[in-house]
């Protein structure tokens, strides 16, 4: 079996969007594809983003027709242990590569995902802003019991995903400290989990999510943020700069027409901002992308590794 992708990286963090050769999840909502996808093709997701054709690092992004005919695509998110609600950098990284294949032109396009339809903007500067779903902070100055006694306190914020927001002035959000601040995140995680401490409706927390102030002058602060099978994104993420501006708008720290520019571990910006619609906080996220690769993946049900690892 032959499956054709394109891989781009947004700031960094790289993106693998499947153009042919995916599972038909059939018609409906997207939520309810996801959940096809993840209860009857799950082989297919650790095939593409897992080793040996990926890496924990892979966010994969599957091409499915829109409900809306009026909307470009949906799609559906996946990485190396499961399935995304949106993802930022990865939205950043569909509109790169749709105009890559000549797919789409400078202008709007509604992307509908599981958990809501966002619109992608192409600049004429081939920049992509996006429009994410509403966002919001479920719970204010959260506090929670890490395993070596120590209390960490944070926000619980939805930006398309679940965050917890926690302040850490402490070490450097710099790529030479990301084995002792996964390590950190992790342990947030562990006492989120132990502790019963989810988003609305039970949800799970599963992103981490430290912030520190920026090294450069010119921007307004840094993340690094954990993500769900132990990586650490790359980019300054999407969903979790979204988090982090509705805690900003919630405080009255940020108002709409204002830019805050968020550095990620690795040094790469995206400048976000907020309006406002019929009462909800609407995040908009601008960044680069780049076409990395085109390829065709061979999934041969003979290689005992046709499913990835992991
Ligand atoms: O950019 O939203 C994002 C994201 C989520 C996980 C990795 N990147």
């Amino acid at each position: 079996m032959i499956v054709e992708v394109v891989d781009s990286h947004t700031g960094g963090e790289p993106t693998r969007v499947v153009i042919s050769g995916g599972p038909d999840l059939g018609t409906g909502p997207l939520d309810d594809r996801r959940e096809r996808f993840r209860n009857d093709h799950d082989s297919f997701r650790r095939s593409i983003v897992n080793e040996p054709r990926g890496s924990g690092v892979l966010v994969g992004a599957l091409l499915c027709p829109p409900v809306n005919p009026s909307a470009a695509t949906g799609v559906i998110f996946f990485n190396n242990v499961g399935y995304l609600g949106m993802c930022g950098h990865g939205t950043i990284g569909l509109v790169v590569t749709l105009a890559h294949l000549g797919r789409v032109a400078p202008g709007d396009h509604r992307i509908e995902t599981p958990v809501g339809d966002v619109t992608g903007t192409l600049l004429d500067s081939g920049e992509v802003c996006i429009e994410n779903v509403a966002s919001y902070r479920h719970a204010r100055d959260v506090e929670v019991e890490l395993e070596s006694g120590e209390l960490v306190r944070g926000d619980v914020a939805w930006g398309g995903n679940w965050f917890f927001l926690v302040d850490e002035p402490q070490q450097e959000l710099t790529p030479a400290n990301v084995d002792s601040l996964a390590a950190r995140a992790a342990q947030i995680r562990r006492g989120l989990e132990q502790a019963g401490i989810t988003g609305a409706n039970g949800a799970e927390i599963d992103h981490i999510e430290l912030i520190g102030p920026p090294l450069q002058e010119e921007n307004d602060g840094r993340n690094f943020v954990l993500c769900p099978g132990g990586e650490y994104d790359r980019s300054p993420c999407g969903t979790g700069t979204s988090a982090k501006i509705a805690c900003l708008y919630e405080d009255g720290h940020l108002a709409e027409g204002d830019t805050w520019r968020q550095e990620s571990t690795v040094g790469s910006v995206f400048s976000a901002g907020v309006r406002t619609h019929d009462g909800e906080i609407i995040p908009t996220v601008q960044g680069s992308a780049y076409v990395t690769g085109e390829a065709r993946l061979v999934l041969d049900p003979a290689d005992p590794f046709v499913a990835g690892l992991g």
